[in-house]
């Protein structure tokens, strides 16, 4: 039996090496699509050591007409749309790009799709930040939608537009509704990482005191690896539907530092409060970590919590890597790879 054949958008992004190294291991054949300018961004597929084993096309989400050319190029099985400008604090300050990119991509897609073969399966990669300023305590495939970024809104339309394609045009298209999920292999920009990564410079001499924004927001944080199986497993489902995938469990981006800090042994003290907040090193009295209210978004999002008892019914997904274990994860490898 030949290979089936996936498109990766975003491969050179977290999700999409993790998809790629899952789904090589289910014997697919990848294609994995990045763009001009990012050309030589490829770190997470040599450190998961599968670069040489993904044939790479280039696709800006922009452009119908490359979109296109890759969907006549191949006999493609799978579509996975990871490709977004997927920061939320820089789609404030870059809303224009961002729903071009992160909302209107996800469109010339399924318009490909359904001009030159509507069998083709099609997962979109949604986001739990759809729910927003949350209006239910925790969140499943029907809380409403309440956006609060131009990331998000962009993430809506590419949710309901995926909907709406399905079911006007009987395509299997879904999206998962993604809850955080973050890894070894997350951007710099993000919390986590920055957490991480801030703290062990600050070890190393190499920084003198890590600045954050919001440190009460609470985020619903899974392990980035398990969560690719479950895109896979949405588009092996006999008809195609919507998935929220989740912890269930939420923590505060301070508890999450108490946790780093913890596991690297640095005994610290929280003094002052707001603005003044700062987490000091007892042992020499010097501040590691401060606020900056240039951190803070134009309009936050304080709290996302999600219950994915549905994937777990239906797919037979659950998360298995909690909190504790993930910071440990991170942690590790950062040590491993630091200034390699
Ligand atoms: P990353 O930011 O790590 O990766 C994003 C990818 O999109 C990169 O490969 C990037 O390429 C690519 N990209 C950006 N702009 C364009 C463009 N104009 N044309 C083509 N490609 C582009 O994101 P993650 O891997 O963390 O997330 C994957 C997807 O899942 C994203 O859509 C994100 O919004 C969504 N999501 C993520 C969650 C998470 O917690 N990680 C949760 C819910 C949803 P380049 O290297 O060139 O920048
Ligand atoms: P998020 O992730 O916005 O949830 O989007 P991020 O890690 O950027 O922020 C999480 C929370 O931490 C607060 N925060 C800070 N965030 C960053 N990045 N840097 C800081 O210095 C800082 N200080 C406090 C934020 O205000 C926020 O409340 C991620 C992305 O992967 C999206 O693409 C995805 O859709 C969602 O997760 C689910």
């Amino acid at each position: 039996m030949s290979k089936k054949i996936a498109l990766i958008t975003g491969i050179s992004g977290q999700d999409g090496a993790y998809l790629a190294e899952f789904l090589l291991k289910k014997n697919y054949k990848i294609i994995g699509t990045d763009r001009r300018s990012a050309r030589g961004n490829n770190w997470r597929l040599s450190r998961l050591g599968i670069l040489n084993k993904i044939l790479y096309e280039e696709m800006e989400l922009g452009e119908l007409y490359e979109i296109e050319k890759i969907f006549r190029k191949f006999k493609i099985d799978e579509v996975y749309n990871l490709a977004a400008q997927s920061f939320v604090a820089t789609s404030f300050n870059s809303p224009l790009n961002t729903s071009n990119i992160t909302g209107l991509g996800v469109l010339r897609i399924l318009e490909t799709i359904k001009t030159i073969n509507k069998n083709i399966k099609f997962y979109q990669a949604s986001s739990s930040e759809m729910f927003g300023k949350v209006t239910e305590k925790t969140q499943n495939e029907k809380t409403p939608l309440n956006p609060q970024s131009p990331y998000a809104i962009s993430k809506v339309f590419g949710h309901y537009i995926t909907d709406n394609y399905r079911k006007s045009y009987d395509m299997f298209a879904v999206s998962g509704i993604l809850f955080n999920h973050e890894s070894p292999l997350r951007g710099e920009e993000f919390v986590t990482r920055k957490i991480i990564l801030g703290l062990i410079k600050i070890l190393n001499n190499d920084l003198k005191v890590l600045e954050l924004g919001n440190i009460y927001a609470k985020r619903d944080w899974g392990y980035a690896k398990e969560y690719v199986e479950a895109m896979w497993k949405m588009l092996q489902q006999k008809k195609p539907k919507d998935f929220v995938i989740s912890t269930g469990k939420t923590y505060s981006i301070k508890y999450f530092i108490n946790l780093s800090t913890n596991y690297l042994g640095l005994k610290t003290k929280w003094v002052g409060k707001g603005i003044n907040e700062k987490l000091i090193n007892v042992k020499n009295k010097k501040i590691i970590i401060k606020i900056n209210s240039k951190l803070f978004r134009p309009s936050e999002v304080n709290l996302l919590k999600g219950n994915s008892l549905l994937a777990k019914r239906e797919l037979g997904w659950s998360p298995k890597t909690n909190l504790k274990k993930l910071v440990k994860i991170m942690i590790d490898e950062e040590i491993k790879y630091y200034k390699k």
